[in-house]
């Protein structure tokens, strides 16, 4: 068996997390992680081996998809398809309940996920301090929506501008008069019902 190399030990690193994040020994990882334990470059080119051994930026690179222990892959406990990127095996195989993606920043709400296209009036709380970001890009999003909305005029030339009463939206979540159409009388007049910020 070689002495264990650079690369070697970045495999190393992600088998161990993988064997911590299953609740395993390192010494007692099983599969492919396990054999990465006694050779992590068995069965690479030694030409290979020596060029990227010696690389000294190769440390610095993300999981590799496919290495000497398989692919990374992440838990996925809301069923979204989307995994949480700190819980994480390393197999050749796809294990029950893992996934190849890893941008899930709630693995706990299967409507919070990168996919979501949705806006939504009401924080979820499963994952910490309560959160718009029903789409993981780490902002909280309003819903597009135009302000200065109004309705002004006489009741045979209505001037109606849709939209947010004023000249801000709300905070997500916060409610607000939204003007939508204008009201019957000898002056227009807005009708502006109360509505609520939905964000994502
Ligand atoms: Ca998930
Ligand atoms: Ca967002």
């Amino acid at each position: 068996m070689r002495a264990r190399t650079r690369h070697g030990n970045a495999l190393l690193a992600a088998c161990a997390a993988a064997a911590a994040a299953a609740g395993l020994a390192l010494a007692t990882a099983s599969g492919a992680c396990g054999a990465a334990l006694v050779d992590v470059d068995a069965g690479r080119d030694s030409a290979e081996d020596t060029a990227e051994d010696t690389t000294v930026a190769d440390d610095a690179d993300p999981p590799e998809t496919e290495s000497g222990c398989g692919t990374v892959w992440y838990f996925d406990g809301d069923g979204d398809t989307w995994g949480d990127p700190d819980a994480t095996v390393c197999e050749w195989a796809q294990p029950s309940s893992y996934v190849e993606r890893p941008r899930d920043c709630c693995d706990a709400n299967g409507t919070v996920h990168p996919d979501q296209i949705g806006w939504f009036a009401s924080a979820f709380d499963q994952c910490g301090s309560p959160s718009f970001d029903y789409d993981c890009s780490t902002v909280e999003e309003p819903e597009p929506a135009a302000v200065g909305g109004h309705c002004s005029g006489v009741i045979t030339s209505c001037d109606l501008v849709v939209g947010w009463e004023g000249a801000t939206a709300p905070a997500c979540g916060a409610a607000a008069p939204f003007v939508t159409g204008c009201l019957a009388g000898a002056v227009c007049l807005p009708e502006h019902p109360n509505r609520t910020q939905a964000c994502h």
